[in-house]
């Protein structure tokens, strides 16, 4: 049991992001399950919210549990630690997915390729995050890493031609990680000749656009437990082109110096 009284002390709060995020459903989840949460909320906001409240509480020492999830830069600002997961209700390693509309094969065939050999790595993405966190634009962030890293960006467009100004509709949910990945896609794209759009949408609409065909692709699918309803829904309509991430992770974050390990030490 924790020393502290943190549950009182964060107004038996935890601190979410978009209402329509798996991970704010899974803490919704938990809050369910762990008897010791009873009573509890999670807030909903905005990712950009929560990064504010993340960094006021570790300024002042203060206690906080928020909705977190690996790849992000706050495990690069400040000392965090996952809460462990007994009941495992926020699941285990997950992979980020490259989902694309039907059509989009045949119909422009090198930007399939391209989304479909877009792959990197934790760090990669980490890297991006943290200089937009920074202050760099996201466009910016995303040319910085592509010149810095010519290899891998020439496997993801090795087998396919330069295009004339092909358009193309990417969607993404404001997340730290996906506006790093959707921008470094974007811009490979563009410097292969595409006009590349990006449109933010909550995330049941963002899966709904693809498998609507309205937009042409995304690379934002956590897989198998984040987005797993959101993928069943929609599954029969989209293209799979597979894992771009490997290694994701979300659970409930507080900073290292809270006396808690587990949920279930919360409010013991
Ligand atoms: N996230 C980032 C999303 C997926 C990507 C973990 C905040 C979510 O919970 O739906």
């Amino acid at each position: 049991a924790s020393e502290m009284n943190y549950g009182e002390e964060m107004g038996y709060e935890i601190t979410g992001i978009e209402a329509g995020a798996g991970v704010v459903s899974s803490a919704e989840a938990a809050v369910e399950e762990y008897e010791n949460l009873s009573g509890w909320e999670v807030s909903t906001s905005s990712s950009g919210a929560m990064a504010t409240a993340l960094g006021e509480a570790v300024e002042n020492e203060e206690p906080i549990v928020v909705t977190g999830w690996t790849p992000h830069w706050k495990f690069a600002k400040y000392d965090l630690k996952y809460l462990e997961d007994p009941k495992e209700v926020f699941g285990g390693e997950e992979q980020i997915k490259t989902m694309v509309r039907q059509g989009l094969k045949d119909e422009k065939p090198n930007a399939y390729k391209i989304l479909d050999q877009f792959n990197w790595e934790a760090s990669d993405m980490e890297e991006v995050m943290l200089e937009v966190s920074d202050g760099a634009s996201p466009e910016e962030a995303a040319q910085n890493w592509i010149s810095n890293n010519q290899d891998k960006v020439d496997a993801w467009t090795e087998g396919t031609e330069e295009v004339d100004g092909t358009e193309v509709e990417l969607v993404l949910v404001n997340w730290d990680s996906e506006i790093a990945s959707t921008n470094v896609v974007a811009e490979v794209m563009k410097e292969q000749g595409f006009e590349v759009t990006i449109t933010p949408l909550d995330n049941g609409p963002m899966w709904e656009s693809v498998a609507a065909g309205e937009a042409d692709g995304m690379v934002a699918a956590w897989l198998p437990g984040t987005h797993g309803d959101q993928y069943e829904q929609n599954k029969d309509k989209l293209e799979d082109l597979g894992a771009n991430l490997e290694g994701a992770k979300i659970g409930l974050v507080v900073p290292e110096y809270m006396d808690v390990d587990s949920i279930e030490d919360l409010e013991a």
